[in-house]
């Protein structure tokens, strides 16, 4: 069983599993075959490394594999070099799933969502930058009723050795409102969500060090964007504090003698794409997209790298 970590100030962890490197079967994804595979992620070497890490936090189907590839593919064009880590996790599904990626950034079809964990090594000249991570959506919040009370009182050993890591880190959280399971409609859920940031993740946010970006993302299904540009930020961050009202006025810090309270984080928005269901020549359902204006990733990418 992996280890339960309670939300507060964790300590620096120490490896906490066993890591066994044998491959195992991988096309399954029963609730304890993904706790099996998330019990094998090897992070250790990873976080030693010191390199900055990018995690993208955000429930499922909330467009975090999609903001990965979009993000990979504007690095691609200034002058980035995108190599998937091959050392996260020995298994089948994993290596399949980094070949999935890597075959989908040269593509416009959107990336299965059947790919489960993804690492991804960002190198400029040589030197490696960054470590972007992908994590199954209920890692971060959990939908599913019969698996969210174990899952959403808990983090994973191997995201709470990341999060309590010396490595700089940025956060890029979904807002999730327009995904397959509406938050929109769904206050229990958008409250859940808060709860479980603020309970378990942001108190290991450093401050000083790391960075967090609340991400409007699928601006394109609201009135304030499109896939060319988003309109009215403005209005899109009122739009967001309106249903995530405790996580804007939780995070905040005092500043000059505590006379003034600044957000702790910044806020954008995103849109990976206009998405299209189709049928390939195989006869397999697949989604291709109509790519969003590199702008949206150009801002993403400054925001991630602003205190590096
Ligand atoms: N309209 C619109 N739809 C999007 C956008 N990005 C993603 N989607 C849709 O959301 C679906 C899920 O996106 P993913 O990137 O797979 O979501 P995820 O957060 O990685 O999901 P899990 O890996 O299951 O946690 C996609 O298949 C698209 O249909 C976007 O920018 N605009
Ligand atoms: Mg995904």
């Amino acid at each position: 069983m992996p280890t339960v970590v309670n939300s507060g100030n964790m300590p620096q962890t120490e490896p906490t599993q066993n890591v066994n490197t044998q491959s195992v079967e991988t096309t399954t994804s029963t609730p304890e075959q993904q706790e099996n595979i998330a019990s094998r992620i090897q992070v250790n070497q990873i976080v030693n490394q010191g390199v900055p890490i990018v995690v993208f936090v955000g429930p499922p189907a909330s467009g975090k594999s999609m903001i990965l590839v979009r993000l990979a593919k504007y690095l691609r064009t200034q002058g980035y070099t995108i190599r998937t880590d091959e050392t996260f996790l020995n298994t089948e599904q994993y290596r399949n799933d980094c070949a999935e990626f890597n075959d989908k950034l040269n593509t416009n079809v959107a990336l299965d969502g059947t790919v489960k964990y993804l690492l991804i090594n960002v190198y400029k000249e040589g030197t490696e930058i960054a470590k972007l991570l992908e994590a199954p959506g209920e890692d971060f919040y959990d939908t599913d009723p019969t698996t969210a009370r174990k899952n959403n009182n808990r983090v994973l050993p191997y995201l709470a050795t990341i999060m309590t890591s010396a490595n700089p880190k940025s956060y890029v959280m979904l807002l999730d409102l327009d995904s397959k399971v509406s938050f929109r409609n769904n206050s229990y859920h958008r409250d859940s969500y808060t709860d479980r940031f603020l309970k378990h993740f942001y108190p290991n946010i450093h401050g000083r060090r790391d960075r967090i970006i609340l991400l409007y993302n699928k601006i394109d299904l609201t009135p304030f964007g499109t896939i060319h540009e988003c309109r009215d930020e403005k209005a899109a961050r009122h739009d967001a504090e309106l249903y995530y009202p405790q996580l804007f006025a939780t995070m905040k810090v005092k500043k000059f003698g505590g006379f003034a309270t600044m957000d702790n984080f910044v806020f954008k928005t995103f849109c990976t794409g206009m998405f299209a269901d189709e049928v390939d020549d195989h006869g397999k359902n697949i989604q291709t997209y109509n790519i969003a204006n590199e702008i949206y990733p150009q801002i993403l990418w400054q925001e991630i790298t602003r205190k590096w």
